[in-house]
């Protein structure tokens, strides 16, 4: 019988997306100011991460905003520039003079937008799209369709206007969760029955709120969408979305060779510290990946095994990553093996009752004051004879 999560899967996985947002639902984060320069170190850093689309905000948005669009456009990446603009012709008009790869237009459909947002009905809106969609496509470039707040809209609403769009010829139709109201289950049945319902490729857009944008994002993926939207860190409006670092180490789980393959996995730790250094945040301590303590291991129990082979408590490689596991032992939960290890590190050799003896003492030590690892050094070294001086009480 096989287990549950293999930890090697081996079955080929269905091919997936990227779709780079912070550029655009980042934006809106409450802390985010990109200056131009900026954008494009965002933009390049994220490009040679290897992710294949970056979204950027509308060129409506702000003179600003136009411009940079075009600067990023004209770099050259390897990665397809899209823009986000409403499904409305003035919109898109103004960003296919901008040198995009794609536009991904947007429009409510649940009834809380329609009534105090747009205001139209469903057969009005598939009006629009018949009259947008298509100067997009004959721009030639990609065009995507969107019902904002997807999860509170009807069912039977959605279906038809995808099928509508579908019809129209589009690259992609989007779902997005823009409350963050969905959970994995709703998710992976309503991408299901779109997955039915369309033969184009399927976004899936996805906000934080409730806890659950990267297990829906994954629940999407699995039900059938081609492309999910992240952001560095899943900043975006109130709380965000999906984070890309989030999102990757979902994909990774499932398909590490592929992931491994696809992405320059290491460049990851820049990225989000880069991103949280431009919007005046830390990188959350437990954040996917790159979290301080992502790879940092304390229980006695735990650090034996994991020195013994790190695979027994660790779903990702961190090496995969370019980071460095980090094995605790300054602390009362410690274990001889572990500190046996520290004892190597420092080239100092103990027998086993001798290292027994000393985890007793950290141990102790540990009950009455918080230890650092200069600490446990110290008293290894002292116990072994070399330290000159004795810290440790
Ligand atoms: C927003 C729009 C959006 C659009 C998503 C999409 C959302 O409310 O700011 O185009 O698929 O969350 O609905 O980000
Ligand atoms: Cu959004």
């Amino acid at each position: 019988m096989a287990p549950i999560a293999p930890s090697t899967p081996t079955s080929p996985v269905r091919p997936f997306a990227i779709i780079e947002s912070t550029l655009r639902e980042g934006e809106q984060f409450v802390n985010a100011f990109f200056t131009t320069a900026q954008k494009i170190r965002i933009a390049t850093l994220l490009d040679a991460l290897g992710v294949e689309y970056l979204e950027l905000t509308s060129p409506l948005a702000s003179p600003q905003s136009a411009s940079d669009l075009e600067t990023i456009a004209g770099l050259g990446l390897k990665a397809k520039i899209l823009t986000h603009t409403r499904c409305h012709p003035e919109d898109v008009a103004a960003a296919l003079k901008l040198g995009v790869d794609g536009v991904d237009v947007v429009i409510g459909t649940s009834s809380q937008l329609r009534k105090f947002s747009h205001g139209k009905s469903i057969d009005e809106i598939i009006g629009i799209a018949r009259d947008v969609l298509p100067m997009i496509k004959e721009a030639g470039v990609e065009v995507r369709f969107s019902t904002e707040d997807s999860l509170r809209s009807e069912l039977s609403d959605l279906l038809r206007i995808y099928e509508a769009v579908d019809g129209i010829g589009v690259n992609r139709v989007g779902i997005a969760d823009t409350v963050g109201i969905g959970n994995p289950r709703q998710i992976y049945e309503l991408v299901s029955a779109v997955r039915r319902t369309v033969k184009c490729d399927i976004e899936f857009h996805g906000h934080n709120d409730t806890g659950c944008a990267i297990a829906n994002a994954f629940a999407a993926w699995e039900a059938g969408a081609t492309h999910i939207d992240t952001s560095v860190l899943g900043i975006g409006e109130r709380n965000g979305i999906a984070s890309l670092g989030g999102f990757i180490a979902r994909m990774y789980a499932t398909d590490p060779e592929g992931v491994k393959k696809k992405y320059k996995l290491p460049l990851l730790h820049d990225i989000d510290h880069m991103v949280a250094e431009l919007v005046d945040i830390d990188v959350p301590f437990n954040n996917y990946i790159t979290g301080f303590c992502a790879f940092s291991h304390k229980a006695g129990i735990h650090a034996k095994a994991v020195l013994n082979d790190p695979s027994t408590y660790e779903a990702l490689r961190p090496e995969d990553f370019g980071l460095t596991r980090y094995i605790h032992i300054a602390h009362r939960l410690t274990g001889w093996n572990a500190v046996k290890h520290r004892a190597e590190q420092l080239g100092l050799s103990f027998s086993d009752v001798q290292v027994k003896t000393i985890t007793g003492r950290i141990k102790a030590l540990a009950d009455q004051q918080a230890m650092t690892l200069d600490h446990v050094d110290q008293l290894l070294r002292e116990v072994a004879g070399t330290a000159e001086t004795v810290v440790v009480a």
